[in-house]
């Protein structure tokens, strides 16, 4: 196996444009689709993701629930809840860090080589983005030390800006 640091990339793009096997979604509790990255990937994976969605009955914060990714070309959506920042003295740090975890989890469980994360929590749910990304960094090393699937992970960033926030982060 490579190098933990040659299995992590860095790109700048929309999420739904990329050559992975599978990816995260920012999803709600209610896993019904919402704004932001969970609009994209719903509009990108058509109307089928939604009726998929629908029974399952929702999630919970920290929680990751597997969907296959319907039109879009991957083979799999992870759909992770990640936690409304309300100050940090309400487990967000550690539901974060589950999140995380649990998405490469079910990449082993499923067999998926690649997986591409947004930088969850850090829109709407208003997570502080240094913070949330030296979570991603350090549980997705965690993750790939543990284990050989997934063998390649992407921080997909929205924004230049956060590229270079996780390139700083992962240089450390
Ligand atoms: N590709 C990659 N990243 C994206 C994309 C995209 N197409 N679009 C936005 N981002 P957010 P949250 C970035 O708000 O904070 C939704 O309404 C964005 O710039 O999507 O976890 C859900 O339904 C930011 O860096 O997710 C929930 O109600 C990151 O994705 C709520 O928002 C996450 O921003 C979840 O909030």
């Amino acid at each position: 196996m490579s190098s933990l640091e040659n299995r992590i990339e860095v790109l700048h793009a929309d999420i739904t444009t990329l050559d992975v096997d599978a990816i995260v979604n920012a999803a709600n509790a209610s896993l019904c689709g919402g704004g932001g990255v969970d609009g994209a990937i719903h509009r990108a994976a058509g109307p089928d993701l939604l009726a998929h969605c629908r029974p399952l009955g929702g999630s919970r914060p920290g929680e990751v629930t597997f969907t296959p990714a319907f039109d879009l070309p991957m083979k799999a959506i992870h759909h992770a809840v990640g936690p409304v920042w309300r100050g940090g003295n309400r487990g967000e740090p550690d539901l974060l860090r589950r999140c995380y975890l649990q998405a490469c989890a079910l990449c082993a469980q499923h067999d998926l080589a690649s997986l591409a994360f947004p930088a969850i929590s850090t829109g709407a749910y208003r997570f502080p983005r240094k913070q949330a990304t030296r979570i991603a960094v350090q549980a997705v090393r965690e993750a790939l030390a543990a284990a050989s699937q997934p063998a390649r992970v992407v921080f997909c960033c929205f924004s230049e800006s956060d590229a270079a926030l996780y390139r700083t982060t992962l240089a450390r």
